[in-house]
């Protein structure tokens, strides 16, 4: 497994960093934030103002470090549920994330225009079929865009997951299947999930494989940024396994308590990604408690605005269910529509 900063924020030897300091800062900003956001969206879920919500907790560093080998300009996400940041520097506005999961109006929550994310999926692995998809249309379209694509370890046992890393392979796609090994399908250990190694199944689709430490900004941009340059060279898609823990709960429904071995979630603690790049500012002689209350302040207010901002957006209306699903909606569809319209109506 690929590791370059130790727990204690140290490189190990002969390891060497690729993040500049100003890249350093901005990684740790987007971490903080997606931690801020997941307490506060469990807060609003818990009050009754926010739909589900599935924690980014613990697996920051695989989400922004690999996120943040992409350029927005030309690259996509194919997102799954659980990489909000990611969303959020490709330029898909928080506030219209946290709206949609507010019942906020879908014109005001939709991904803007010229914006390269995907909705997100929860439909697990269908993401990578259309990950697929783009890619290789990208490559035939002449374009230079790449798509990552995002999954869970649990999501690798579906057959969509083969059948997407099959295509891709074949048609050489330029595609980078992020597996976010997080130990967990909600309840459902990784043990019993799959025998094997996931990285190594890279191999059968004849292209590249690597594990990494998700926990480690820095090994995951190095391992995303050599899969992204490979893809844009036209040599094919990388299955990246970066191997984290969920620090939370499965999503706002579940209760890991009932399933986690004792002293599991302490282990996992112990090597958050958060303190782990903490270290490495600090042993850089970047950071302090001042520069850290500083980037704090910043982040809470940013979120805080976005949270006030997708509270001023307009409702949305029972219609709105239909109307983003078919452009021309068939008859069975609008007697619908027209049902829950009057129900909805009657005093
Ligand atoms: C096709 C399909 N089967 C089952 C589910 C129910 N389900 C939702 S999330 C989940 C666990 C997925 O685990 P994993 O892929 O490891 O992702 P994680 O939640 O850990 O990020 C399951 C079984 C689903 N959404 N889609
Ligand atoms: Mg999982």
């Amino acid at each position: 497994m690929r590791r370059l900063l130790q727990p204690d924020g140290s490189l190990v030897e002969g390891g060497c960093s690729r993040l500049g300091p100003e890249q350093l800062v901005e990684a740790l900003r987007w971490m903080l934030l997606s931690r801020l956001v997941d307490a506060r969206a469990t807060a609003l879920q818990r009050q009754g103002r926010f739909g589900t919500h599935s924690p980014v907790k613990g697996q920051e560093a695989s989400v922004v470090g690999s996120a943040m080998a992409l350029d927005p300009a030309v690259d996509w996400i194919a997102p799954s549920y659980r990489e909000l940041p990611a969303l959020v520097r490709h330029g898909y506005p928080l506030e219209r994330i946290l709206g949609r999961s507010m019942g906020r109006s879908p014109a005001a929550t939709r991904i803007p225009d010229g914006v390269n994310v995907l909705p997100n999926q929860v439909a697990l692995a269908t993401q990578l079929q259309h990950a697929v998809g783009l890619a290789w249309g990208l490559r035939l379209q002449g374009r230079p865009g790449v798509v990552m694509a995002y999954f869970g370890e649990g999501a690798a046992s579906e057959g969509d997951s083969h059948e997407a890393m099959n295509l891709a392979g074949v048609r050489r796609a330029p595609v980078v299947f992020l597996l976010m090994n997080n130990q967990w399908a909600i309840s459902t250990s990784r043990e019993v999930q799959s025998a094997g190694q996931f990285f190594r199944r890279a191999e059968g689709y004849g292209f590249a494989g690597v594990q990494v430490d998700g926990n480690d900004l820095l090994a995951v941009f190095e391992a995303a940024t050599d899969a992204v340059a490979r893809a844009r060279a036209g040599e094919g898609p990388t299955l990246i396994e970066c191997v984290t823990y969920r620090l939370s709960f499965h999503n706002t429904t579940d209760n890991p308590r009932r399933y986690l071995p004792p002293g599991w979630l302490e282990r996992a603690e112990c090597e958050d990604p958060i303190p782990r790049l903490e270290a490495h500012l600090a042993w850089l002689g970047l950071w302090d408690q001042g520069a850290r209350a500083a980037l704090e302040a910043e982040v809470a207010e940013e979120v805080e605005a976005a949270v006030q901002a997708a509270l001023a957006m307009p409702p949305s209306r029972p219609e709105d269910l239909f109307d983003q699903v078919y452009a021309l909606p068939p008859e069975r569809v609008r007697r619908q529509r027209q049902e829950l319209l009057q129900h909805v109506q009657e005093p």
